[in-house]
């Protein structure tokens, strides 16, 4: 396959980790010249940085961090360096280099080495930098980082220089791309440097729940650990332990199936059983005659079914409560900051939901570790937002972001569903066997998850449906259109669901309704943008749901957005998209006190 596991970096009895995340220093590139730090090669002076750089954290998107508009809305190359130490005993170890995400494309080098080269914003990627790091001695790591997005790029973008004329100046170029969330840019994720033994280590390890009893008395898993080593002369011995450390099961072997003959602990879904979110530790000991490789990962035990006409989670229909989110917010753009994720995982449990989308880009692990430890279910969506043209080389690339989302997401439990696009332009006839073959790649790489696919055409004129297993519809009736007419709103949407269901034959999920809302605008009778349109038209999409949802066709309900978020500038965004029952800040809106008493009633009527 394409990439191994990139398992996440975990220290173990064998292996050690250092974060490199902090202030780094950075420095943008002239637009006007894009080669500047190439010929100049910034990173060719292995103990002095770029040149004249800033402050920039990492974790953190770069746009806004400083007061310079330029930067805010900058597209092209900006480079980021620092020093750091290796420890000379680190000797008799191999030392892996890691990237938990860079948007978008990325160029590494260590010591003036290039080491590493990735495109793609929101996967990890890392080498082995064994041979060029300088051990007991300063190294300097320098990443030259582009953001620009173009037609076979996921997502799409295009850039282009406009002709000077008397507004323009000379050299001003424009870089447009059609999503309605901020491109933001930067090293989003940690950055790590991790050590494994020389000579062998636990490169992949892959868990998959095989069965579930009936009556949950037991249950079986498959594992397949893939061990990186130049010998043959080496074996695994894997352990899987319950939350209080009790070994549950034992054995040796590289593949194997488990089964838990004695009632065991299943992952369940936030409220829908006492024990939500249980995690076993699968371990893993990889050994050869010299040494051995300890990496334990977090697994829950639990059953994914879907046929026409359900969706199951351990035999019990499982209806989707939840959000369409947004990994944003102040200062740190797309950065990733635990307080910001640790605060929304309190604030959707407060709310009763049992699930989010990942729209419209995979999100940080450490996110997804968080909904496997809560219960919260998760459709993991890859970055392939509103794509259009489909053309044979965005399908290439477009597969390669398929297979290192499974590679990455495989062994979380709370991933019940790979999405593999949103709101494709997918009137089109070319969309049809476009999203048959990303859909098909991707039930080769994992038979063990449904594929969706998120839909926003009229029914009639969608050709993406053919392709998934369950059909994912955005709708904005009372807001795009039929603006202000709550009315209409409860038939329109019925009727729309049930068009699709009778269309496609497959169990529909609402994924996207919802209103602009500022907070603290008030108004009766309610009118656009105040806080009782947002309630009313949500009243009124809950009359369909709750219909189409008695007729065995609605398996979920997400509404658009958890909260708020940034957008590029345009006159039709209130500094940005304010869809969020919270807002920014997290405070929330009278929307957010009428979806948790729904959210916490559909939870006890399960
Ligand atoms: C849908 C998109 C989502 C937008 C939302 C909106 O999927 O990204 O933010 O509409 O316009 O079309 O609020």
């Amino acid at each position: 396959s394409c990439c191994h596991g990139l398992l996440y970096p975990k220290d173990s009895p064998t292996r050690e980790i250092k974060s490199l995340d902090g202030v780094w220093n950075f420095r943008a590139q002239p637009s006007l010249d894009p080669e500047q730090g190439f010929r100049e090669k910034w990173f060719d002076h292995p103990l002095q940085s770029t040149g004249d750089v800033i402050d920039m954290p990492v974790p953190s998107s770069f746009n806004d961090i400083t007061t310079d508009p330029s930067l805010r809305d900058f597209a092209g190359w900006v480079w980021y360096d620092r020093e750091f130490y290796a420890p000379s005993a680190w000797s008799d170890s191999r030392v892996f280099l890691r990237f938990g995400s860079a948007h978008y494309t990325a160029l590494v080098w260590l010591n003036g080495q290039e080491v590493l080269q990735h495109s793609g914003g929101h996967l990890p990627f890392e080498t082995d930098v064994s041979g060029t790091l300088q051990l007991g001695a300063a190294n300097r790591l320098t990443v030259a980082l582009n953001n620009t997005l173009g037609p076979t790029t996921i997502p799409q973008g295009a850039w282009n220089w406009i002709k000077e004329d008397d507004i323009y100046p000379a050299g001003s170029f424009d870089m447009s791309y059609t999503f309605d969330f901020f491109n933001y840019a930067g090293i989003h994720r940690p950055v790590t440097l991790y050590t494994v033994p020389k000579s062998l280590h636990v490169a992949d390890v892959k868990v998959t729940t095989i069965g579930v009893a009936q009556d949950y008395s037991s249950a079986t898993i498959q594992y397949e650990v893939n061990v990186a080593t130049d010998t043959d002369d080496f074996q695994c011995h894997v352990q899987l332990l319950e939350q209080d450390g009790t070994v549950a099961a034992e054995q040796d072997g590289c593949t194997g199936t488990i089964t838990l003959a004695e009632n065991p602990h299943l992952w369940w879904p936030y409220l829908m059983n006492e024990e939500y979110g249980y995690l076993y530790t699968f371990r893993v000991d990889a050994t050869n005659s010299q040494e051995s490789d300890q990496y334990n990962e977090n697994i829950g035990i639990r059953s994914v079914f879907w046929d026409d006409n359900s969706f199951k989670i351990n035999h019990q229909p499982f209806y989707f409560r939840g959000f369409g989110r947004h990994e944003d917010s102040n200062f740190r753009g797309k950065g990733l900051d635990l307080p910001l994720v640790t605060k929304d995982y309190n604030l959707i449990r407060w709310t009763g939901a049992n699930s989010y989308r990942t729209s419209h880009y995979p999100y940080a692990e450490e996110l997804m570790d968080f909904a496997d430890r809560n219960g919260i279910v998760i459709i993991d969506e890859c970055p392939g937002v509103n794509l259009e043209g489909f053309k044979p080389e965005l399908l290439a690339n477009h597969l390669t972001v398929m297979d290192e989302l499974v590679a990455r997401d495989k062994n979380h439990p709370s991933v019940v569903m790979w999405s593999i696009g949103n709101e494709p332009r997918s009137e089109v006839p070319e969309a049809k066997d476009y999203f048959i073959k990303v859909a098909n790649h991707t039930r080769s790489i994992d038979p063990s998850r449904p594929v969706t696919l998120v839909m926003f055409r009229p029914f009639d004129q969608d050709q993406g449906g053919y392709s998934v297993d369950i059909v994912s519809i955005n709708r904005y009736y009372g807001w795009y259109s039929q603006t202000g007419q709550i009315d209409l709103i409860a038939n329109a949407v019925e009727q729309d669901i049930r068009n699709w269901r009778t269309k496609f034959n497959k169990p529909v999920l609402v994924t996207e309704y919802g209103a602009d809302t500022i907070h603290g605008f008030h108004e009766v009778p309610s009118t656009i943008f105040t806080e009782e349109y947002q309630t009313d038209l949500m009243r009124e999409n809950f009359k369909a749901f709750d219909n189409t949802k008695e007729d065995g066709i609605l398996i979920g309900e997400m509404i658009w957005n958890f909260a708020d978020f940034m957008t590029v500038q345009e006159y039709k965004r209130v500094w940005g998209n304010r869809k969020g029952i919270f807002t920014r800040d997290r405070h929330p809106k009278a929307s957010a006190h009428i979806l948790r008493d729904r959210y916490w009633k559909l939870a006890q009527d399960e």
